[in-house]
């Protein structure tokens, strides 16, 4: 009988960590589900999983080292994922310091944990397309692309900590002879995508809308604010004043990204550790669309066109933007033999019809 496999799983209250511990808890494993302690609760992702004999939970904070050395040292688990970050980008300029911290440093004190008392655990580290910042390569067609052989010019705090984390991983897999993995994972969504992310906000604008649309003083007209191009729609004048139903508002439309499934892509995080010798690979579909392209989808599933309803706001632009982002993931396809099972047009409308029936 084989021995059953212990799997600690950092980020696990989040969208990524939450359909990981699915995976594993399916193929035998027993998952530790590391999270941060919080006065609210943040665990609704994995609230399915909080009955399994095989799951369980314990504190964690990527700043803490000690915290994480007696945690490795308690389990000395077969496979570490680490996928626990602050992972919003736009958020990394205004908290430069405190993402430094989590995603660089943090990544370091599991390393070291590793390498001082576990340095048979395999590691997977959540390295992403953030760190090829502006920068492309083009193949022979002239189309751009990145992958794991494209040179990387992170253009955001968050970039540039994971960057730091990647080539530690590097370094303690050649030094020490660690199995350590990093994924350049691109951009991945799904139901469970936070709600600051722009497919998310999308998707939710257009199930709360559709709420109050459905409301019995809804009528949908424009409504013309002194200010015109905050233009919004309106319900009936009542007693208390028109009801206004907000527009939704977004920076850049213009930049594209490599969207996929996230359920495809905790499936590479696996695979990646599963492989006979350690090393990074890029997870991406091979595809790119811009947000006005997900706009134009998501809004037409309801026979809507998206200009009608998005206001540009420069509150949300960011003071540097990565707008080209589209990998080849040939070397996961190659050697773990992954490849994506969920198109684009999949992940949208699976986004959109889940937030109607929530909100
Ligand atoms: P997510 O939904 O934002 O989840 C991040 C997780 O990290 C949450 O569980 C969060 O806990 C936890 N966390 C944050 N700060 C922490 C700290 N100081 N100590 C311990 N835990 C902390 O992110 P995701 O989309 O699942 O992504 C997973 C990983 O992949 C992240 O490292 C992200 O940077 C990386 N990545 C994501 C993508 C993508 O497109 N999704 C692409 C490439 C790489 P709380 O619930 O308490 O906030
Ligand atoms: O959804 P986003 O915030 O994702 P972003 O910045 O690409 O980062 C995500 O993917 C990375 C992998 O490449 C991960 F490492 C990272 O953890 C995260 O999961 O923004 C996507 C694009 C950007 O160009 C942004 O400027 O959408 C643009 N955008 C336009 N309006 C907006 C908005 N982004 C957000 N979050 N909110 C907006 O209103």
């Amino acid at each position: 009988m084989t021995k059953q496999k212990t799997a600690l799983v950092s980020g696990i209250t989040g969208q990524d960590g939450s359909y990981l511990a699915e995976l594993l808890l399916e193929k035998g494993y027993k998952v530790v589900g590391l999270y941060r302690r919080s006065s609210t609760n943040t665990q609704s992702r994995i609230l399915s999983l909080q009955n399994n004999p095989n799951f369980s939970l314990e504190e964690f904070d990527l700043t803490d080292s000690s915290g994480c050395f007696s945690l490795v040292n308690k389990y000395k688990p077969d496979e570490f994922y680490n996928l626990a970050a602050q992972s919003h980008v736009g958020t990394s300029f205004e908290q430069p310091v405190s993402t430094f911290e989590m995603d660089g440093l943090g990544v370091l004190h599991i390393l070291e944990s590793i390498r001082q008392c576990s340095p048979k655990t395999r590691f997977y580290q959540a390295s992403t397309s953030e760190m090829f910042g502006f920068n492309y390569d083009k193949d022979l067609n002239g189309n751009p692309y990145q992958d794991e052989k494209t040179t990387m010019l992170p253009q955001s705090p968050y970039g540039v900590a994971k960057l730091a984390a990647h080539n530690l991983v590097r370094i303690y897999r050649s030094a020490y002879g660690i199995f350590a993995c990093s994924g350049i994972l691109f951009n991945h969504e799904s139901p469970r995508r936070g709600e600051k992310f722009v497919t998310r906000k999308i998707t939710k604008w257009l199930g709360e809308f559709n709420k109050w649309g459905d409301q019995e003083f809804a009528t949908i007209g424009r409504f013309f604010d002194p200010d015109e191009s905050d233009t919004i729609y309106y319900g009936k004048p009542t007693s208390r004043g028109p009801i206004a139903f907000p527009k939704l508002r977004l920076g850049n439309i213009k930049a594209y990204r490599d969207w996929g499934h996230a359920k495809d892509y905790v499936r590479a995080m696996w695979m990646m550790l599963q492989a006979k010798e350690a090393d990074d690979f890029v997870v991406a579909t091979g595809e790119t669309h811009s947000v006005e392209d997900f706009l134009k989808i998501a809004f037409g599933k309801f026979d809507l066109d998206y200009k009608d309803f998005v206001v540009i706001d420069p509150q949300f632009y960011r003071p540097a933007e990565v707008d080209y982002l589209r990998g080849y993931p040939t070397k996961a396809t190659m050697q773990l033999g992954w490849k994506p099972e969920i198109s684009f047009e999949q992940l949208v409308e699976e986004m959109v019809f889940h937030d109607q029936t929530l909100v």
